[in-house]
């Protein structure tokens, strides 16, 4: 138990929020058609780095600058041009960043009006494909979908209180999720970031049929029986969205 427990911690602090980007305020993820943005690297040469951030339009600027030190621009940031001459402003609607080097970008946040963040999309492991989508509210994070066996779809949600830190996750281990339909069968709870208890739906129907928890925290044997029993009648963790997903 504590085995898992651990192994579930380490998946939580490592979902922490990647520092970037994103422009729609479509919540579905957007990664089937990549736009094609070119960066040049020499005079008359022109790479394709799979940015995503629209570029195009009177109303954009773009911006691209180097933060490795190789001189190749790896940070993309677009602004769009609001208000009427004299009191012309530029806000941040995109944002995009080759974390490793290769000449690709690998995560992208998308902002809204107010310039605030809405969504990131990320490829964490550098396969080139995206991997993680992070949404905000009122530009916080609020939740976390994440596609662990590269398969294309999500397998773990994690949600966030107001101080973005991560309150519990959703499991899809089985791999029942379809498209259109989240089948979770684990939850986990977290406290002070630490996974405090976890229930795993072992035989599909969507109900907990086994609760573990961080014995080290627990209450007295009595008073966990009790709690654990209310908790294994329930359908299942609460909040549980219907949506499914893939990338
Ligand atoms: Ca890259
Ligand atoms: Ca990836
Ligand atoms: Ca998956
Ligand atoms: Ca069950």
């Amino acid at each position: 138990m504590k085995r898992a427990l651990s192994t579930g911690i380490v998946l939580a602090l490592a979902i922490a929020p990647v520092a970037l980007t994103a422009c729609n305020n479509n919540n579905r993820p957007r990664t089937t058609a990549r736009r094609r943005a070119t960066r040049p690297t020499s005079p008359g040469e022109n790479v394709d780095d799979r940015g995503r951030c629209e570029t195009d339009g009177v109303d954009r600027e773009v911006s691209e600058y180097d933060t490795s030190g190789d001189e190749i621009p790896d940070v993309r940031r677009v602004f769009r041009r609001a208000g009427d001459p004299p009191l012309v402003r530029l806000v941040l609607t995109c944002r995009e960043a080759d974390l490793n080097g290769d000449g690709t970008k690998d995560v992208v946040r998308y902002y809204n009006d107010e310039g605030r963040p809405l969504r990131e999309e990320a490829d964490r492991n550098f396969d080139g494909q995206i991997d993680t989508i992070t949404y905000f509210q009122d530009g916080r994070i609020v939740r976390q979908e994440m596609d662990d066996n590269a398969d294309g779809r999500v397998d773990m949600k994690v949600f966030f209180d107001d101080n973005g830190v991560a309150l519990r996750s959703e499991r899809d281990i089985a791999g029942r999720s379809t498209p259109t339909q989240w089948h979770p069968d684990r939850w986990e709870y977290f406290e002070r970031g630490r996974m405090v208890r976890m229930g795993t739906d072992i035989d599909g129907d969507g109900r907990v049929d086994r609760w573990d928890r961080d014995h080290e925290r627990a209450p007295a044997p009595g008073e966990a029986v009790s709690e654990l029993g209310g908790e294994a009648e329930g359908t299942n963790a609460e909040g549980t969205e219907a949506a499914g997903g893939g990338f």
